[in-house]
């Protein structure tokens, strides 16, 4: 008597083999089990979501991407100083900057978002400032998508 794997070992498996056999067991951590005509789908979606990511993963890539442009020029290459802060807000905020009429804004902003105290603006600090905005200007999409239905 040969089970299922004496039989797959014994039998030199073709490369078709193989690779239906590893879809179809992936296939079964997903339920519903996927049949076969659906495998070869799934194979593509990654492969595509590899080469072209969505604009949500884009954006997050991008923000991760300009953090650490700025946060590299100078000491901790992984937080942002008071100077990187300023010099990352003149070049990727500079119409909110503008729109601050405080001229101590940046040292304001600084002394918001350093929640820890140290000094400096780690990711996660960063980010809830990116959050802020973008929560401000969703806000405003909204109002001007309401006044253009009227
Ligand atoms: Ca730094
Ligand atoms: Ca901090």
């Amino acid at each position: 008597m040969v089970n299922t794997a004496g039989r797959i070992i014994g039998a030199s498996p073709s490369l078709k083999d193989i690779y239906t056999t590893h879809l179809t067991r992936q296939g079964d951590q997903n339920s519903p089990p996927a049949k076969h005509t659906s495998v070869p789908r799934t194979a593509i979606s990654l492969v595509l979501s590899a080469i072209m990511p969505s604009d949500l993963e884009t954006s997050m890539e991008t923000l991760i991407k300009v953090f650490h442009k700025y946060a590299s020029r100078e000491g901790d290459s992984g937080t942002l100083s008071r100077k990187e802060l300023r010099t990352l807000m003149e070049a990727e905020l500079a119409g909110f900057l503008r729109s601050q009429k405080d001229p101590g804004a940046v040292d304001r902003i600084m002394k918001d978002l350093d929640t820890n105290g140290d000094g400096e603006v780690n990711f996660e600090e960063f980010v809830s400032l990116v959050v802020g905005l973008s929560i401000a200007c969703e806000q405003c999409f909204q109002l001007h998508m309401k006044k253009g239905k009227k």
